[in-house]
């Protein structure tokens, strides 16, 4: 082996080492754009429910089995919060009182306020 060919030889070492080098610093950046955008979140479980302007604001929300869900009134009249099939029943919630049910089974809750039967909502639990 003469003294030239191992210079050769270290030549094409570098040339190879530097071609994997730049194969990787490609790679990573590709990776880097192609990165994907954060999958958005799914939109969170609503579980409080207002009283407001004597109306149930949101009138109608979707939960999971087993969810607690809050009344809060909001107004400075009494309303009640009340199962149409008499599942349950907060009796008269005064203002800026709070009332919780937690649904243990699934299937669509109509509810209602006695004093104001114009007051309409619905819980459906999946
Ligand atoms: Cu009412």
């Amino acid at each position: 082996m003469t003294r030239r060919n191992s210079k050769k030889r270290m030549g094409i070492l570098l040339a190879s080492g530097l071609v994997v080098l730049f194969t990787l610093l490609i790679f990573g950046i590709s990776c880097y754009q192609s990165t994907p955008a954060p999958t958005p979140s799914p939109t969170p479980t609503i579980t409080e429910v207002e009283i407001s302007g004597f109306a149930f604001v949101p009138a109608t929300i979707t939960i999971p089995v087993g969810t607690a869900v809050t009344w809060f009134n909001k107004d400075s009249v009494a309303h009640t919060v009340s199962s149409r099939e008499g599942v349950f029943d907060s009796g008269n919630l005064s203002g800026r009182a709070t009332f919780s049910y937690t649904f243990a089974q699934n299937g669509s809750f109509e509810y209602y306020c006695k004093i104001h039967p114009y007051m309409n909502g619905e819980v459906i639990v999946e």
